[in-house]
Formats: structure tokens, C-alpha cells, sequence
């Protein structure tokens, strides 16, 4: 498969925990599609840039392949792709997403005789993530036999073909439910927007910075707000003190009112009620806060 040279090609997980994220984060940075007809490409209506949906273990190879430039994958997904590669060509991360988050960690019957990492020392664990756990293994100087199993890895110790699990946790029920507990994570992730080894063209290598720009801006909105209010000149330093702001407030002047001042500033989620209240307080009135939707740096 080639791509066009003057269009962008995304690749996204089909159908899966990141696919919906994945999307809506691709809407946010200002992307409409239309879906084909075997709803395997969405095709960019408004920019140059088009969808591939696809499982997400074949991202890291369409960017090494240079099918897509560009995928959104789990971090998990692509440093095993990597290391198990060993040197070859390995697609980069260009920014982390926000969502997505899990670790990868070892877990152990809850039962057992396993109670630290240094008694893994000559066991097996089973893992669908062999490259991710040797290296991890390697790191922490620990001889323990890696079982690569594809799929329903909790099981394993119950199957008697293994001692003790390597997988994906987020919430831990999985883990409870299958009577085992989590010793160590071994490796954080998360959804990344990952970069195509290959050398890009001018114009290409322009639009891919464009959208890493847009994205970077649509999750930099994410839970910011922007308030604005007006106050007596002299709450002016108090004012300061107590909003959450990201940056110093913008200080504006009022016409004919030499003693009152308009103030704007970009304040984290955590801007909440009992701030407002604190400024009225302050003798701040007017107060008015809005959600961010996008921001450019
Ligand atoms: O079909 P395709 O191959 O595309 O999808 P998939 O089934 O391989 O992947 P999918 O959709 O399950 O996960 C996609 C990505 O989501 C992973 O590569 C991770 O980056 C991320 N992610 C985040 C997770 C989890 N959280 C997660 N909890 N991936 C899997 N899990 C599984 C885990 O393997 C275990 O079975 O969920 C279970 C544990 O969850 P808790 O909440 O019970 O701890
Ligand atoms: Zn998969």
C-alpha cells in the first residue's frame, strides 16, 4: 500500500478501548470524516488527512513500512515492537495522549510463595509482552523464564503453565478476579501519536507538525478554563493569589473607572465554586467562566 504524496495517513485502532478516544481526539484537533464504504478508511473531508482503521498491533508495521505516517497506539505496543526489532527501524513518539493509561506489571497467585521481585529468580512467567518483560528482567539482573502466551494470560498459573503473570492492569479487577495480586509494574503506558521512521517530504513533514500542533492544542484545552471578572484595583495582588492559573492573569483597565480593573486568566479544572465565592468575597464581580475548547501556543 502507498500513500498519496499530498495526503496524510493516520492509522487508528479499529475497534477497541482506543478507538473512540482515538477519534474524538482526531475531531478535536479540527479533522472531519467521511467512512467508506467497508468502513477500513475515513477519508478527511477538510484537511489532507485520512484515517486507516486497523488492530492495533499492525500500527508500529504500517509505520515502519510507511503505509501511514502517523498511528495512535499504545506506548505498550510500540516499545515491544521495538525491542523485539532489536536495532531495525522503530517508529517514534511524537506525544503522549492522556488516555489509555495502564502498566504493565507482574502479578502473582495471591496464595503463593512469591512475596518479592528477587523470588521470581527461576520461574516462569506467562506474557504477551516477552520483549517488554526480558528487558525489564535484564535491568533488574533476574533469571526467570519468559512463556509467551497470546491471549487470557491471567489463566496461566491456574493452567499450571506458569508461577506468575506479566500483563496490562488499569483498574486491578481483572487480577482480583482470577485470584492474583500485583507484585511490580514493569513498564507505564499509554496512547501515543507515533511517527513513521522513514524521511518525509517538505510538505508532508509541514502537515505532520501541523497536526502534532493541533492535537498538542486540543489536549492542552483539556479541563482549562478561562475566567474573567472585574474588581477594585486594590484585590488586584489577593486576586492573584487565589486562582489557579497556568499563566500571570491579564490586567485590564476600565474606561472612566480608574479604580476598578478587568481581569482575564487561564486557570486548571480546579478552578471550582468555592474560588468564585472567595473572589466575590475579594469584592470581584461579574464573574464569568468558560471552558477552553482549543489553544495555540
Ligand atoms: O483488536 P485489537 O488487536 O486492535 O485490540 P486488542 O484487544 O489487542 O487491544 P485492546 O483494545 O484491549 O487494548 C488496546 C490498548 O489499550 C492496549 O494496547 C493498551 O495500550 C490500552 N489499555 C489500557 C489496555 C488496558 N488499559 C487494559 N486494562 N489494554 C488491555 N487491558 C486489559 C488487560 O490485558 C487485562 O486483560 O484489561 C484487563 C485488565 O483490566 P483491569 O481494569 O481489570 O485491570
Ligand atoms: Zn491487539
Amino acid at each position: 500500500m502507498t500513500t498519496s504524496p499530498d495526503r496524510l495517513r493516520i492509522a487508528v485502532q479499529k475497534s477497541g478501548r482506543l478507538s473512540e478516544a482515538s477519534l474524538g481526539l482526531l475531531r478535536r484537533a479540527g479533522l472531519a470524516f467521511r467512512a467508506s464504504r467497508d468502513h477500513l478508511f475515513l477519508y478527511g473531508e477538510n484537511l489532507p488527512i485520512d484515517v486507516l482503521l486497523v488492530r492495533d498491533d499492525d500500527i508500529p508495521g504500517l509505520l515502519v513500512e510507511g503505509s501511514c505516517e502517523l498511528g495512535i497506539v499504545g506506548r505498550n505496543v510500540l516499545v515491544e515492537q521495538r525491542l523485539a526489532g532489536g536495532g531495525s527501524a522503530a517508529p517514534e513518539e511524537l506525544l503522549p495522549l492522556g488516555f489509555g493509561g495502564c502498566r504493565l506489571s507482574i502479578a502473582i497467585p495471591q496464595s503463593g510463595p512469591v512475596a518479592q521481585a528477587s523470588d521470581l529468580d527461576g520461574l516462569r512467567i506467562a506474557t504477551s509482552y516477552p520483549a517488554l518483560l526480558a528487558d525489564w528482567l535484564a535491568r533488574e539482573g533476574l533469571a526467570a523464564e519468559v512463556v509467551v502466551l497470546n491471549g487470557s494470560v491471567e489463566i496461566a498459573p491456574r493452567l499450571g503453565k506458569a508461577e506468575a503473570i506479566c500483563d496490562l492492569v488499569s483498574s486491578g479487577v481483572t487480577l482480583a478476579a482470577n485470584q492474583l495480586r500485583e507484585l511490580v509494574p514493569v513498564f507505564h503506558s499509554e496512547a501515543v501519536l507515533a511517527l513513521s521512521p522513514l524521511e518525509q517530504t517538505a510538505a508532508k513533514a509541514a502537515q505532520i507538525e501541523r497536526l502534532r500542533s493541533r492535537i498538542a492544542g486540543a489536549l492542552s484545552g483539556d479541563g482549562a478554563r478561562l475566567i474573567m471578572l472585574q474588581a477594585p484595583r486594590t484585590a488586584l495582588s489577593e486576586i492573584r493569589r487565589l486562582l489557579p492559573s497556568r499563566d500571570q492573569p491579564s490586567v485590564l483597565s476600565l474606561d472612566g473607572r480608574p479604580d476598578d480593573i478587568a481581569v482575564q486568566a487561564l486557570c486548571s479544572s480546579a478552578l471550582d465554586w468555592q474560588h468564585l465565592e472567595e473572589l466575590k468575597r475579594l469584592g470581584a464581580h461579574g464573574l464569568m467562566v468558560l471552558n477552553v475548547e482549543r489553544m495555540l501556543a
